[in-house]
């Protein structure tokens, strides 16, 4: 049977996710969708046959229809969604980050292992991207030795109005501590973020780039370029470098060109075109493990270990020098 989803925020990442589960994705459709927003919500469910619209998501997750929900409204009311989700026990897909903190991502642990089983797949969608899963599936192999480094670049052409220099690690990074984690299967253990001179591109006040170095549990070292205002394009590179070679994605030479003296190749703009392909990839794989009735993918843990790199992450660019991660164990719950 058709998953009936319930998305609920439908601002640029829900309404993007709404189009794709009602024109990319099988096995699915749109159930409800929420947004405080009253007049938009009804504009995108007034689209859709069968949708219905919802101010409060609560609301709609009791709604008939709804067998699961997409969570895309601003991460500050990812846990009271989450809470009401496990409420109806129905299946999640959650926009990182799964709770702003970690103090709150590990009352929504609690409350899923009180469930008994796993419910939540956050939102690391490069896990998904075919570079980052050829990448992980060479690192497998064991043909290139052991990861001694990893570099990333991370760059965006513009912050929207009202993004802060923490926002560049929470809203930002927090996608190479993901991949970092996923990638070398380490835990990171400790955060160091230096400061170069702002852009002048970037907005007056914003520390904006970064340069983020992560320790790990099995002694790599890893750097993150954060440049949100570069102002040419979305560009998402990792290079690792193995005791035997080096691998490296994102350098986008999908289409070279060679024209009067030149040779070259589009950048893309932003982060839906870059990960177009990584989302489809991500509401697919969701849906269709929650059609089988399991789940797979990044899990709430994933979710709580980022919210604690960050908070050591912020610290250490508030602060200044090395800050230490402080972790809980790792429940067997989520081995
Ligand atoms: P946005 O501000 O464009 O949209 C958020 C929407 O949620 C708005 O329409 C707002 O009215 C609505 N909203 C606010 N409070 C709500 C509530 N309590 N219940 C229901 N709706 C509510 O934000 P966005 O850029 O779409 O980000 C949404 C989420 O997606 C965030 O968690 C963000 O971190 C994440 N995100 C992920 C990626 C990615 O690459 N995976 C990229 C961008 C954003
Ligand atoms: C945004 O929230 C994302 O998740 C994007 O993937 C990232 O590139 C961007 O910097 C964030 O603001």
């Amino acid at each position: 049977t058709t998953l009936g989803v319930a998305v609920i925020g439908t601002g640029r990442m829900g309404a993007d996710h709404v189009r794709r589960l009602h024109e990319v994705t099988n096995g699915a459709r749109v159930a409800a969708v929420v947004d405080v927003d009253a007049e938009r919500v009804k504009r995108i469910a007034d689209g859709i046959e069968g949708c219905s619209a919802f101010t409060d998501p609560a609301a709609a997750m009791a709604a008939d229809g709804v067998d699961a929900v997409l969570i895309a409204s601003p991460g500050t009311a990812h846990e009271a969604a989450l809470m009401t989700a496990f409420e109806h026990d129905l299946p999640v897909l959650c926009e990182k980050p799964l709770t702003p903190g970690s103090a709150s991502a590990l009352r929504v642990l609690e409350a899923e292992q009180r469930l008994g089983h796993r419910r939540v797949q956050v939102g690391f969608m490069r896990r998904y991207d075919p570079e980052y899963v050829q990448l992980k599936a060479l690192l497998e192999t064991g043909r290139l030795g052991r990861p001694l480094m990893l570099h990333n670049r991370h760059r965006n052409v513009a912050t929207p109005p009202g993004f802060t220099s923490e926002m560049l690690i929470n809203d930002s990074v927090v996608h190479e501590m993901d991949i970092t984690r996923w990638l070398l299967e380490q835990e990171i253990t400790a955060v160091t973020v230096l400061k170069p001179t702002p852009s002048g591109n970037a907005p007056e006040g914003l520390q904006d780039p970064q340069f983020v170095v992560f320790e790990t549990s099995g002694g790599a070292i890893v750097d993150v370029e954060i440049n949100v205002n570069c102002g040419f394009g979305y560009q998402v590179q990792a290079e690792v470098v193995c005791e035997r070679g080096t691998a490296r994605i994102g350098d986008g030479h999908a289409l070279v060109t060679q024209q009067a003296g030149h040779w070259g190749g589009a950048i893309a703009q932003d982060y839906t075109e870059r990960f177009e392909d990584a989302y489809d990839r991500q509401v697919q794989a969701w849906v269709d493990a929650t059609r089988r009735g399991e789940v797979t993918g990044p899990s709430a843990w994933d979710g709580y270990a980022t919210a604690a790199v960050c908070e050591a992450g912020v610290r250490a660019q508030q602060e200044g020098g090395r800050v230490e991660v402080t972790l809980a164990d790792r429940p067997p719950f989520y081995a």
